[in-house]
């Protein structure tokens, strides 16, 4: 394996590459490609996905998972979930040696909120039937994405969170948490590390379980109080996260948005969403 020597005086020096808790906060050039594959292929680790297509939002599967084939985890075994109401209208994908699509059948909802806040219930259950033991890591992803460049290997953690590219240069007390006290995603003016991004986190299978176990009773405890978070199971991961700090950070390069101007610190965009009209395909 050939890889550039490691240098720790050269290296980027516009952006941050760790937190305050030693985490490492991943941006193109710091870290090698080879390097972090030779590593993890050695292992032969299992990588699954979850994406959610309920109701008009199948539109966007067949690019996400295209994109998904050409830069997603290449090389590697990689299991997709997809969850839809429409398994019908799932579209055909050809997929490389090691790499499969499954998909699931879930009911229909008339609430986008509910589209959204279940997805935590159904990631807790996806991986104590399916994947726990049986696989390495988890990626939960949002399905109105398309992937532009390499997420691979260096993305791996225990608790992966993705920095929202929105809010990444405001102060804490503007990030659009959960500000009511009696909610249980409730998060402090004065508290909060990072907004992490609602539409992507992962790690290892057990983490992810414990992170979606979690959010998913603390959103089920809040509805019967008769609160909904502002920004439903992002609140809740925020809040999560903020108590459970992440071991590796992604940066926004892992979760852009379509819309926004590209940033001089964003070197490459590896994965974003797509411009989309809201009131055109949510139920509600
Ligand atoms: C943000 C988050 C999203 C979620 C939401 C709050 C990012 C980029 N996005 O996005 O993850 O936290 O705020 O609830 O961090 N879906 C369907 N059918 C629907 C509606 C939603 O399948 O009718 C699924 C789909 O996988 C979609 C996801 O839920 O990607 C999130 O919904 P959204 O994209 O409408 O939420 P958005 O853009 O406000």
């Amino acid at each position: 394996m050939t890889y550039s020597q490691p240098s720790i005086v050269n290296g980027r020096t516009d952006v941050v590459s760790v937190t305050p808790w030693l985490a490492p906060v991943v941006w193109e050039g710091t870290f090698s490609a080879t390097l972090l594959d030779g590593i993890y292929q050695r292992q032969n680790i299992s990588v699954a996905a979850t994406v959610f297509a309920v109701g008009k939002y199948i539109m966007f599967l067949k690019d996400f998972l295209e994109t998904a084939e050409q830069h997603f985890f290449v090389g590697f075994r990689v299991h997709i979930y997809v969850f839809t109401d429409r398994p019908n209208e799932v579209p055909e994908v050809k997929m490389g040696a090691g790499r499969e699509v499954t998909v699931q059948s879930v009911p229909s909802s008339n609430r986008w909120q509910e589209i959204s806040a279940r997805r935590m219930e159904l990631i807790q259950k996806l991986i104590e039937e399916r994947l726990i033991n049986k696989v390495n890591y988890i990626f939960c992803l949002d399905v109105d994405s398309k992937f532009h460049g390499r997420w691979g290997a260096e993305s791996l953690g225990g608790l992966v969170s993705v920095i929202h590219p929105g809010y990444y240069k405001d102060d804490r007390s503007k990030f659009p948490y959960e500000r009511r006290p009696t909610s249980r995603a409730f998060v402090a003016p004065a508290d909060g590390d990072f907004y992490y991004c609602g539409g992507a986190f992962g790690g290892l299978v057990q983490e992810v379980h414990l992170l979606a176990k979690t959010c998913r009773k603390n959103f089920e405890d809040d509805a019967k109080d008769g609160i909904e978070a502002a920004w439903q199971e992002e609140s809740h991961l925020n809040r999560y996260m903020w108590i459970n700090k992440p071991s590796k950070v992604l940066s926004p390069e892992y979760l852009w948005q379509d819309f926004k101007p590209k940033e001089p610190e964003i070197k490459i965009i590896r994965f974003s969403g797509v411009i989309k009209n809201y009131a055109a395909i949510r139920p509600n």
